[in-house]
């Protein structure tokens, strides 16, 4: 056996600079000088993972021999961000790599900015699966995250010349990717299709029609100052048969290539979220192939070189979480494989399996909640719906013997006989369910899952969502991050985050807060020239930044900030608001649209178009501007949240799970202005109500409207304002005259409304005088920033980890 040596002691500048030399000699095979800030990237890159190399496999190590359970963390996105500076941080080696660079004859940031940010998730879910595992691996908790290595990520959007949304391929691969290896000898086969044959002895024997070659990409994770490296393991699909020799031989040119394009289109795209009907097959595809692969391998790990590994031990070495529905089919494919492969009986397979799975919902939308027709399961998977049909008679004759009432019984089968219920599946077939604030966990008890609840209440749990202090705080902020270490007298902060509560009574030294403002006023500099930069727009810096950055949903509503900035546009331009009285603000949208979401990217047109007549138009310079930054992605929210004065969380209540940007926000010194709706409501309790601005209806509220029969008209006839909003959108004033261009829009918000933007529209306007006034005293704007600071410790991923490790996983660090 290989001897595990110690962690690489931190190298000097002078070291590093050699390192990263011999890099660009030998692996770049380029000279210092011919060298491009490409080439150094590649080769800085290369350096810090042989400087993490050792940990690496030392936890590798400890992960299989220690004593302490590991975890697997299941999920079809990691939105990662950029590797680069995250890796320096953790390695210890950020200052060495200035100077080295330095010394190389570049600048620090030319290198950084070589990195191409992977875009392998959609938003919220797969950003917080990279939070997750960077906590994990800083809190020295041996995990694997578990995912696909998309060839191409989250499309890439721009705005064409009338506004409109146009998503163009992310081609991510396109140059070298220092940070995956491709490891072709840890390989698994993932099959498909075919049919189920009965033998002899009773026993199933499944005969798939085709099979892919899973080859796994493995990326570090390095922990913060934790001396721990995790592995994140990304599948491939390739084909066995690459190329067919008697068909090209033939002509058959496009056929001699259809086993490869077939197996290779499994890992192609990341499924848009929110996308209707298209896809299906392939997105069970996909989630079946990364599950199917990663549930081996983790055999493979955990009883290297064994026929016969006794796997009822397979729940003391690996638990894993099932991010959202994508990953649920996990739960028959471990039955199969302990069943058919291992040949256990179903009873200690199903024993197995219960304790091996656990589920995090995070969402409360119905249709978010994945659904398979049963013919699709049994087309692709039919060894697999069997296992699901057996699965549900068990649960029947559960709740049957728990004297479940008939119908209740009906209404939570997991097989319908024309269907499969993934989040129900995910229910029953695990030891805990979990929502990701305490609202929707209350919610998925109350709505959602209720009758799962009743019966099973102690699966029930909540484990509010985090984000890692170290990439949306230590990084995006540096200014902010020295700070509060001076406030604090100490940088143990960035690995506790509870520890800004020290920055509390700060919050009342006047000059400490003058210096919290003076760092928000460098955040909004350095962004305007970032913006400058990449957008080509130009930025008053002297005015409020307010900003929205999320996914576009209806229910998220950046339809009511649009009206409401269309609104203030109408009094100022009509003289009905005084000069003196405006605040000057910049409003920053980002957002994108799943490509099928119809009102979604209409919405992002007229954000474009109110923008641009804004922009024309002289009664407003100086007081109003908009703008919808193009592809929003990880980099932009490091760059534009340290620079906000004011967020937006302003979806309706009882729609957003949780949301992760509210906290990255609060963190960051910016207000917000918010419903009672997901983590808003535990951000308020602990940064306090004085310290928040609130308005809008309560999920109550809500609730009692759609049973009262919601009619948005009503609210249109009564608010002078939303009335002439919606007006300017009806009447052309943003389409040049056109009046058709919105009309889906307007006839939406008139007739349906489904999220009650109409409804709030008052209350969200009467909460800006409020807003506003507050903003004119900066010093005391700039106190209630600190506070929010202070008090936000609570919403780092490090907490999030240990309350899962606590709660639901009962796991520890490694000793
Ligand atoms: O919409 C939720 C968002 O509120 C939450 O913060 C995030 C992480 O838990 O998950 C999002 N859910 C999805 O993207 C799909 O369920």
């Amino acid at each position: 056996m290989t001897e595990i040596t110690a962690p690489k002691s931190p190298v000097t500048a002078e070291q590093f600079a050699d390192e990263i030399r011999e890099q660009l000699k030998y692996t770049q095979n380029v000279t210092a000088e011919q060298a491009t800030a490409a080439d150094v990237y590649v080769a800085v890159s290369k350096a810090v993972r042989n400087h993490l190399a050792d940990s690496w496999f030392k936890t590798q190590a400890d992960t299989v021999n220690g004593n302490t359970k590991a975890v697997g963390y299941l999920s079809a996105e990691f939105l990662m961000g950029k590797q680069l500076e995250n890796a320096l941080l953790n390695a210890g080696l950020t200052d060495q790599f200035d100077k080295a660079v330095e010394a190389l004859g570049f600048k620090p940031k030319d290198i950084v900015d070589a990195e191409y940010e992977p875009g392998l998730g959609n938003g919220g879910l797969g950003r917080l699966a990279a939070c997750f595992i960077d906590s994990l691996a800083s809190l020295g908790v041996p995990a694997f995250g578990y995912g696909i290595q998309y060839k191409y990520g989250i499309f890439k959007q721009k705005f064409d010349e009338n506004g409109k949304q146009v998503e163009t391929p992310d081609y991510w691969l396109a140059n070298e990717e220092p940070w995956g290896h491709t490891d072709y000898n840890r390989d698994q086969k993932v099959s498909f299709g075919g049919k189920v044959v009965e033998n002899a002895d009773g026993t199933k024997t499944w005969e798939p029609a085709w099979s892919v070659r899973a080859v796994p990409v493995d990326y570090m994770v390095p922990g913060y100052k934790s001396q721990r490296v995790n592995t994140l393991r990304l599948w491939t699909a390739k084909s066995y048969d690459e190329f067919d020799l008697l068909a090209f031989n033939r002509s058959e040119y496009m056929d001699a290539v259809a086993p490869q394009v077939k197996a290779e289109n499994i890992s192609k795209i990341l499924y848009p979220e929110d996308s209707t009907k298209v896809g299906k097959e392939l997105r069970l595809e996909q989630q079946y192939f990364f599950v199917s692969a990663s549930l081996h391998d983790a055999i493979r790990v955990f009883y290297p070189g064994q026929d016969k590994p006794d796997l009822t031990t397979f729940p003391n070495k690996i638990v894993f979480q099932l991010n959202d529905t994508h990953p649920v089919i996990g739960i028959p494919e471990l039955m199969r494989i302990l069943i058919d492969e291992y040949g256990y009986d179903w009873d200690t397979a199903w024993s197995i399996t219960t304790k091996t799975f656990n589920y995090t919902c995070h969402t409360l939308l119905p249709e978010a909640l994945e659904v398979w027709p049963a013919s699709l399961i049994g087309e692709l998977l039919p060894r697999h719906l069997e296992i699901i049909e057996k699965i549900n008679a068990q649960f029947e004759a559960e709740l049957k013997a728990k004297g479940v009432a008939a119908d209740t019984i009906k209404d939570m089968a997991i097989y319908t006989g024309d269907a499969v219920r993934m989040a129900y599946l995910a229910t029953y077939g695990g030891s805990h369910v979990n929502g990701v604030a305490e609202l929707h966990s209350q919610l998925l008890k109350d709505v959602t899952l209720k009758n799962f609840s009743d019966v099973y209440p102690d699966k029930f749990t909540n484990v509010t969502n985090g984000v890692t202090p170290r990439r949306f705080v230590k990084l995006a902020n540096p200014r902010l991050s020295d700070l509060i270490t001076e406030g604090l007298g100490t940088d143990k902060w960035v690995s506790d985050l509870e520890l800004l509560k020290g920055l509390e009574p700060l919050a009342a030294d006047d000059e400490f807060v003058k210096k919290f403002a003076a760092v928000k006023k460098a955040n909004k500099h350095a962004f305007v020239g970032f913006a400058k930069d990449h957008y080509g727009i130009d930025i008053d810096e002297n005015t409020l930044f307010n900003t929205m950055v999320k996914r576009l949903h209806e229910y998220k509503r950046q339809s009511l900030k649009i009206l409401a900035v269309i609104s203030t546009y109408a009094d100022i331009k009509s003289g009905k608001v005084k000069a003196e009285d405006i605040t000057p603000r910049t409003v920053f949208f980002g957002a994108k649209a799943a490509p099928g979401y119809y009102l979604a990217k209409m919405t992002i047109e007229l954000i474009n178009n109110v923008s641009r007549v804004i922009s024309s138009d002289s009664a407003v310079k100086g007081k109003l501007a908009v703008h919808m930054l193009p592809n929003y992605n990880v980099e932009m929210a490091q760059n534009l949240i340290p620079a906000t004065d004011l967020d937006e969380q302003i979806s309706q209540a009882g729609k957003e799970a949780s949301g992760t940007g509210n906290m990255k926000f609060a963190l960051n010194g910016a207000m917000t202005v918010g419903t009672l709706d997901g983590a808003n409501v535990e951000i308020r309790e602990r940064v306090g109500a004085d310290n928040f601005f609130l308005f809008g209806m309560t999920v109550d509220e809500v609730e009692a409207q759609y049973a009262n029969g919601y009619d948005p008209a009503k609210y249109y006839e009564a608010d002078p304002r939303l009335k002439q909003a919606i007006d300017l959108v009806a009447d052309g004033t943003f389409s040049n005259g056109d009046r058709n261009a919105y009309s889906p829009l307007v006839a939406d918000w008139l007739t349906k409304d489904w999220f009650m933007t109409l409804a709030d529209f008052s209350a969200y306007m009467g909460i800006q005088s409020e807003i506003e006034a507050l903003y004119a005293d900066e010093l005391e704007w700039n106190r209630k920033a600190v506070l929010n600071v202070a008090n936000s410790g609570y919403f780092s991923s490090d907490r999030s980890m240990e309350d899962y490790l606590e709660r639901i996983w009962h796991t520890a660090p490694l000793a």
